[in-house]
Formats: C-alpha cells, sequence, structure tokens
C-alpha cells in the first residue's frame, strides 16, 4: 500500500512529504471513527444516567467500543477488493467504528435501539435484526449502522458506527462461538457447530424465561 502511494516519485524529499501527508490523512480518518463512536458511547451513557435516575432501573448492563485496529481494516479491504482510496473505504465498510451494548433482558435491547435512533442527529443506515431472525449458526443480536454528525473545525464528518445490542446470554455464546471459529479457522467440526446451535437454544429459552420472570416481578410491585 505505502508503495502505491509513493510509485513513480524518485526525489525522495517529495516521497517523505507524500508519505507524511497519507500518514496525516489517515491519522485525521481515523480520528472522525474515534469521535463518532465517543458520540454513540455518550448518547449511551446518557440514557443509562437519566434511566436509573427516573426509572430507577438500568436497561444497558455493558457498553464496549472498538476502532478497527489497522491490520483487520487492511484484511477486510482485500476481502472486499475495496481500493486504497480513503473515499472508497468510508462507503465501502462501515464497521470501522463499532460499540457493543448488553443487556439484561431481550426487550431492553430493543429499547436501547429505539431510544438512541429517534433522536434527531442519528440515521439509521442498516438494521439487521438476528434477533427476531438468529443466523442459522444459532448467532442473536441486533445490528444497527447508525450515523452521527461529528463537527470539526472546518467540516461537519457524517460518521457510521457500527452498534450490536444483545444480552448477556447471547453475548456468552457469541463470545465462545467466536474462539471456536477461530480456534479451527471456520472449518469447524460437524458436532461443535449442533452443540453450538443447542446453545443458542438454550441462550433463547434462558431470555425468555428470565423476562417471564421479570414480568411477574412486576406485577406483583403493581406495574
Ligand atoms: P469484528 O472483528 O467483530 O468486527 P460485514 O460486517 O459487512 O463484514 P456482515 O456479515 O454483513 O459482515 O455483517 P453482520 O452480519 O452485521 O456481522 C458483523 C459483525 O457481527 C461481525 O464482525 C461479528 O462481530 C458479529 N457476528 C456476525 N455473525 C457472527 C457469528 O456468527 N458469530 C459471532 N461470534 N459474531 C458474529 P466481524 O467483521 O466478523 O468481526
Amino acid at each position: 500500500m505505502l508503495r502505491q502511494w509513493v510509485d513513480g516519485i524518485t526525489d525522495p524529499a517529495e516521497a517523505e512529504e507524500t508519505l507524511r501527508a497519507a500518514q496525516a490523512e489517515l491519522a485525521t480518518f481515523r480520528l472522525e471513527y474515534a469521535c463518532g463512536m465517543e458520540e454513540i458511547e455518550t448518547k449511551i451513557n446518557i440514557l443509562r444516567r437519566e434511566f436509573e435516575q427516573t426509572h430507577d432501573y438500568n436497561p444497558v448492563e455493558h457498553v464496549k467500543t472498538r476502532l478497527k485496529s489497522m491490520d483487520s481494516l487492511l484484511d477486510k479491504m482485500r476481502r472486499l477488493d475495496c481500493p486504497p482510496d480513503l473515499d472508497v473505504v468510508r462507503t465501502t465498510i462501515r464497521d470501522i467504528a463499532g460499540i457493543r451494548v448488553t443487556c439484561a433482558f431481550v426487550e431492553d435491547t430493543y429499547r436501547v435501539a429505539e431510544m438512541l435512533t429517534r433522536q434527531p442527529d442519528v440515521t439509521v443506515l442498516q438494521t439487521k435484526d438476528y434477533i427476531a431472525h438468529p443466523k442459522p449458526n444459532g448467532y442473536q443480536s441486533l445490528h444497527l449502522i447508525v450515523q452521527v454528525p461529528v463537527f470539526l473545525s472546518d467540516r461537519t464528518a457524517l460518521v457510521p458506527v457500527e452498534l450490536q445490542i444483545r444480552t448477556i446470554a447471547m453475548d456468552f455464546w457469541a463470545a465462545v462461538e467466536h474462539r471456536i471459529y477461530y480456534k479451527y479457522a471456520g472449518a469447524v467440526p460437524g458436532h461443535l457447530r449442533e452443540s453450538l446451535h443447542e446453545v443458542a437454544l438454550t441462550a433463547s429459552s434462558l431470555d425468555a424465561q428470565m423476562s417471564n420472570l421479570r414480568d411477574e416481578i412486576r406485577s406483583l410491585n403493581g406495574g
């Protein structure tokens, strides 16, 4: 990739200048995503605090943020045949900034998504509801790509952020599945795939039972 930037430049000083400019462009590119991610994280934290204060209850258990590493961005660009042009990368790869929200109950995952996406500066670019429609391997999670404005000194960047919202049980399953998937480099033996699928059903059933328990407790407490 570096060679592409300086290809055809014979003057070392000019090559260095070109590389420095590319480095600065890349740093700004990553900064925009980091800021977009912070914007969404702040929105989640505000909802958390407000919810705790007014409802004496917190629908969000954990929030985890991650900025795609340069290595995994380059991997994804290679996989998608994406040219090393930051404008093309911006429109092609929309999970450079990612936030994972873990909730105790299924209802809370939708509630958090709803509270976030109805905010006027949040635009939903994509929704994939793997809770209502789990993946064939059993994976469950609510995925959204949302776009937020990031106000910089000279312009406003519209930054996409990938949100994964799921229950603790779904998150536990995904973490274990991810480990197994990488251990077998994607070629997971049939018996393990079956076990994972069964465990995913157990996780769903646990989530349903937990929701029922909560409803019962609520009705005992008068709603
Ligand atoms: P990482 O490092 O977690 O970001 P795309 O995001 O466009 O490449 P896709 O499949 O269209 O791919 O997007 P989707 O379905 O929204 O899934 C994106 C992310 O969800 C994945 O990111 C995983 O984090 C998670 N995910 C999706 N399916 C599974 C699954 O079966 N098991 C587990 N454990 N996680 C899953 P990346 O890019 O794979 O990796």
